[in-house]
């Protein structure tokens, strides 16, 4: 049996649109995310052979699979529960998290901004990301879906712009594509994340 899976939706694939095509969602899901969960499941599997042969020597190889695989499932998964279709749509975060943006990123607006600016920023694939670093609010950038992580970050909210996000839809307009994100994300997800991960850390 396979370890990981693909996690459900709480959407359809064109519960998404305008803002993100419909086509764009079922391909990304069925085809990109299901290829990092096969890869990661793969990983495991070599890696829990070489530990019962004791053969090693593929283990740089299987490693650098397995966090490739294993963060691109992870980011995925956060990324798909980080957004929702126009039922659950609030227009602005609430509570604790709405008090600790505006207090990190002097406000709101100024938070869409700098999220839009760095995550446009990203060279070749990657992701945006609000995290909780400590008791701190940061926005970071990763590329791929591992790389310039910042350890111990807690992801609250993520944004994929890799091209197989936005491509079919947006071509080379990586900004208008963030712009339409942030209108499809489920910020009383971001809300929870937020508490538990201030919980979790005091
Ligand atoms: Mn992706």
């Amino acid at each position: 049996m396979e370890k990981y899976k693909l996690p459900k939706l709480a959407y359809q694939f064109d519960d998404l649109e305008p803002f993100i095509d419909s086509k764009t969602v079922e391909l990304h899901y069925t085809k990109h995310h299901q290829g990092y969960v096969d890869g990661l499941n793969n990983a495991v599997k070599g890696i829990e052979e070489a530990r019962k042969t004791g053969d090693f020597s593929k283990i740089k190889s299987l490693k650098k699979d397995l966090a490739f695989h294993g963060s691109g499932h992870y980011m995925h998964s956060l990324y798909w529960e980080n957004m929702c279709s126009n039922t659950n749509y609030q227009e602005y975060p609430k509570g604790k998290l709405i008090e600790a943006i505006e207090k990190k990123f002097i406000s709101y607006g100024t938070f869409l901004k700098e999220f839009k600016a760095a995550t446009l920023s990203v060279e070749g694939s990657g992701w945006g990301m609000l995290a909780l670093i400590e008791d701190e609010l940061e926005i970071i950038t990763i590329e791929k879906h591992q790389d310039l992580y910042v350890t111990g970050a807690i992801p609250i909210l993520v944004c994929d712009v890799w091209e197989h996000a936005y491509y079919l839809n947006y071509q080379n307009k990586r900004g208008d594509y963030i712009d339409n994100f942030f209108k499809i994300i489920n910020w009383k997800i971001a809300e929870k994340r937020f508490e538990k991960a201030i919980k979790n850390n005091n």
